[in-house]
């Protein structure tokens, strides 16, 4: 044990209590059907918990922790308190970059030795602790090697080294058995198109992903693979800008029955979109995977990855999650940080015990909104035209037959409500 969390217990579902507690979050409670820690698929992000300093644009590091350094015994000891959160908090997943878990090394070599060693401290802890991977993925933005980007990068050296990365980390999240092998590319998309070959960098982005499909296939991983998409921030145009966007790419590249979304709430801003648009949009086209439930702050309009706090915000996402069938290899990842004030180890175990409480508070009146059918029912009454097969043969027409039946049944539109301050309504009985 370290000391770290010292007097903090494990938290239990307990709504009467006044300290920290689950008052919402009862992970053996079944909704429809399921227990809730098998709906929710909890996970914790080892980068913004353990291995984010604090900073921000204009101030670095605030945060003072006992692993902060670069040797490999410190990587062992952010491994420790990390595992003892998880059991703090019993939440079933964690995921990781590379970068967050070990030391970089001064070679390619180097680093993936001191990853390896890791990665093998890992099984005895995920045994001990109960604990599983979600997702492993490759950190190719922070390092200044990436400053170009790294598949999409003009210098064939940084592609190779990236290819080398996704290779080692997809290895490792084999090993672990982890459900799922995230690519987010902060990197891949420029800053001026004056110095970007737009045409070749997207080429190289979509090799690049059918390289890691393909080698899935080679060591086996039964694994989702999926694409995380995001408008801009660090680039300026980033290529994955969307679901519609990346949808777009994974055809032309022939992917679009090998790779899912991981979709995440403050990207889903960022790109002008709701969450729900995002989630139903993947979900409408068979590629919906996983969720990063974080939220953004709608003022500053940047990307702050903050724990999610808005019920009603998070019970539509979940009621697109539920209608997708719900999560299979995907779970529900906090890719959430702290705000940099917030110094003290009670502050971690908080954000993330209040962020379980309103995804169980926003998931249950998803599943009770999904239950009462209501809403459900309006949507179907709406299109109800379309039922009568005179309506269906519609779509098997062609222009000349539609205009000649507009005539001669006296087709005259008669427009009806839609409803929307009703719907909005029912909505509000259950959040
Ligand atoms: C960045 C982001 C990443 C990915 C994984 O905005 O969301 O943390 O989730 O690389
Ligand atoms: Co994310």
């Amino acid at each position: 044990m370290t000391n770290f969390f010292q007097n903090i217990e494990p938290l239990r579902f307990d709504p009467g209590r006044t300290g920290t507690a689950f008052r919402h979050y009862n992970p053996d409670e079944v909704v429809m059907g399921k227990r809730m820690e098998e709906h929710l698929r909890f996970a914790v992000a080892y980068w913004h918990s353990f291995a984010w300093p604090g900073g921000d644009l204009f101030g670095g590091q605030t945060f003072e922790r006992p692993w902060f350094g670069d040797t490999m015994e410190l990587a062992r000891l952010k491994a420790d308190v990390a595992f003892e959160m998880f059991d703090l908090l019993g939440v079933p997943y964690f995921c990781w970059h590379d970068a967050d878990i070990r030391p970089e090394g001064t070679t390619f070599a180097e680093s993936r030795r001191n990853f390896e060693e890791i990665i093998d401290y890992f099984p005895a802890k995920m045994e001990r602790h109960k604990t599983k991977l979600l997702w492993g993925t490759a950190n190719l933005f922070s390092h200044r090697r990436f400053m170009s980007g790294a598949a999409t990068n003009p210098d064939p050296d940084v592609f190779a080294w990236s290819a080398a990365t996704v290779k080692l980390c997809m290895d490792a999240t084999h090993k672990l058995d982890g459900e799922n092998y995230v690519l987010w590319g902060g990197r891949e998309g420029y800053e001026t198109l004056l110095n970007t070959d737009l045409k070749r960098e997207r080429q190289q982005a979509g090799r690049f992903l059918q390289m890691a499909v393909e080698y899935k296939y080679k060591i086996g991983f039964r694994g989702a693979i999926l694409v995380e998409p995001k408008p801009q921030e660090p680039s300026k145009h980033q290529y994955d800008f969307d679901v519609a966007t990346v949808y777009g790419f994974l055809r032309e590249f022939g992917l679009e029955d090998e790779v899912q979304m991981n979709i995440e709430q403050g990207h889903a801003i960022l790109a002008g979109h709701s969450f729900e648009h995002e989630l139903a949009l993947a979900s409408s086209l068979g590629l919906f995977g996983s969720i990063d439930m974080n939220r953004n702050d709608y003022q500053s309009g940047w990307d702050t990855d903050q724990f999610p706090n808005n019920v009603p915000e998070v019970a539509l996402a979940y009621y697109e999650v539920l209608k997708a069938g719900g999560f299979t290899t995907g779970g529900t990842n906090f890719d959430a940080k702290l705000r940099r004030q917030s110094l003290d180890p009670e502050d971690l175990i908080a954000a993330h015990a209040g962020a379980m409480d309103v995804c169980a508070r926003g998931f249950k009146a998803a599943a009770a909104m999904l239950q009462d059918g209501t809403l459900e029912a309006m949507r179907d009454e709406r299109y109800a035209g379309w039922n009568a097969a005179s309506s269906k043969a519609l779509l098997s027409s062609d222009l000349e037959a539609i205009a000649a039946l507009v005539e001669a049944d006296g087709i005259d539109p008669r427009p009806r409500s839609g409803r929307q301050e009703i719907s909005e309504n029912v909505v509000n009985r259950f959040v």
